[in-house]
């Protein structure tokens, strides 16, 4: 036992794990198993009662998933966490637990496509009423809370047009009426942002992006109170979504999450001197990255987050066709989906992240049709510069006088 609490970097390499319990071994085992085997009936039986401690089905519990857990959950600050197979895993796992017909749920104006549409399509179906409230103006939500409101779910930044939100500010209007509040920390991760220390319930997560950071895994993970997360093990991912992680991408994870600190540093840095690039140039309409001070919650961002994350927001003018000619020109950066990445990634959410949208719905919820989104990667930042500044618009030519 140190006598001093542990830096974000020490934690993410050394929590939970003693090499002396594992043979010496300095990487923690990948535990490839299904099931385990039990001393004897009884001590099985004990087990699924949940009197008794153990492992029982890799569905239920496995100790590499297990070591991830506890990791995640101390770099959010927060008591127990959940290994799951997709970040969608772990948004559906989460409501199916915390909702029930009739409940009501408030969501954030804007949100990645696919959780869109599963609160709209999916959760509508089976009786929950969803309403989308602009968070960014905590009055809204006092204005629409009521006690049947069982969750406040949104995203900071959020998926693509970087919208803060302010979480103790909402964390505290929810709590008065007895309201779960959930957060997706994705862009954030916790090297940035904590949601649970600003009043959050629960935070969730796409490992897939910053978490596993080398996009070679899917994968999902949920934050908080023990007694909830058990709740989202037991029934939101054993019995009704089943998406359990494998023990290999916990590795995977697990060894994504040694270098965050230090990934995130430089996508930070990255990113601030792109967006700054981008707002000084020709053709460009608008850049959102919530370091600049042009962005309008920057206040907000200065209070909540450590730095300003590795995603841009822009607009070309031109709108839409300008987008794609740019994009079309980059010759280094990836159009792709996805972000969090070692290489940088442009992506249309319009077209792609946000295709769940209908266009009237991108319109009602702030995603503009032009917007064009950047995951600033870990490539020399003077490469990714001149990759987009070739791509850019060029002024038109003088006139020889
Ligand atoms: O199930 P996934 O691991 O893909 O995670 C879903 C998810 C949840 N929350 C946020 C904020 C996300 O960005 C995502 C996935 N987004 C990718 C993207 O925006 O590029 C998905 C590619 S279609």
């Amino acid at each position: 036992m140190r006598n001093r609490p542990d830096s974000f970097s020490t934690r993410a390499i050394h929590h939970g794990y003693d090499p002396m319990q594992n043979e010496g071994a300095l990487t923690p085992p990948l535990h490839l198993t299904s099931t385990f085997a039990f001393e004897t009936a009884e001590a099985g039986a004990e087990m699924f009662a949940g009197d008794r401690a153990g492992h029982t089905y890799s569905r239920i519990s496995n100790p590499t998933c297990d070591l991830l857990e506890r990791r995640v959950a101390v770099l959010e600050g927060a008591e127990a966490g959940l290994a799951l197979a997709s970040g969608m895993g772990a948004i559906t796992a989460t409501m199916w637990t915390l909702l029930a017909p009739g409940d009501e749920v408030i969501l954030d104006k804007t949100l990645y496509g696919c959780t869109f549409s599963f609160m709209q399509h999916g959760l509508a179906k089976f009786g929950v009423k969803v309403t989308h409230v602009d968070l960014t103006t905590p009055e809204n939500l006092t204005a629409a809370i009521s006690g049947k409101t069982k969750v406040v779910y949104f995203e900071t930044p959020a998926n693509p047009n970087m919208r803060l939100v302010d979480i103790q500010t909402i964390s505290d209007i929810a709590h008065a009426q007895g309201a779960y509040v959930v957060v997706d920390n994705t862009y954030a991760t916790p090297y940035l942002t904590q949601p649970i220390k600003h009043g959050a319930d629960i935070v969730l997560h796409s490992a897939t992006k910053y978490l596993g950071g080398h996009g070679d895994v899917v994968a999902g993970l949920v934050v908080g109170a023990e007694a909830l997360v058990s709740e989202i093990r037991l029934y939101g991912m054993k019995d009704m979504t089943g998406a359990v992680m494998a023990p290999f991408n916990a590795m995977l994870i697990l060894r994504g999450l040694k270098t965050l600190e230090l990934r995130m540093d430089r996508h930070c840095s990255s990113a601030l001197a792109v967006a700054e690039m981008l707002e000084q140039s020709h053709g460009v309409q608008k850049v959102w990255y919530p370091g600049l001070e042009s962005f309008e919650q920057h206040d907000v961002a200065r209070r909540q987050m450590a730095q300003f994350g590795g995603m841009i927001a822009f607009e070309l003018e031109g709108g839409l066709e300008a987008g794609r000619a740019m994009m079309n020109r980059l010759q280094m950066i990836a159009r792709a989906v996805s972000l969090g990445d070692a290489e940088t990634l442009v992506q249309h959410p319009a077209s792609m992240t946000h295709s769940t949208y209908t266009p009237e719905e991108r319109a009602k919820h702030g995603i503009s049709e032009g917007l064009v989104r950047l995951s600033i990667g870990l490539e020399g930042l003077d490469d990714v510069i001149y990759d987009l500044e070739q791509a850019l618009p060029k002024p038109p030519k003088r006139r020889a006088a």
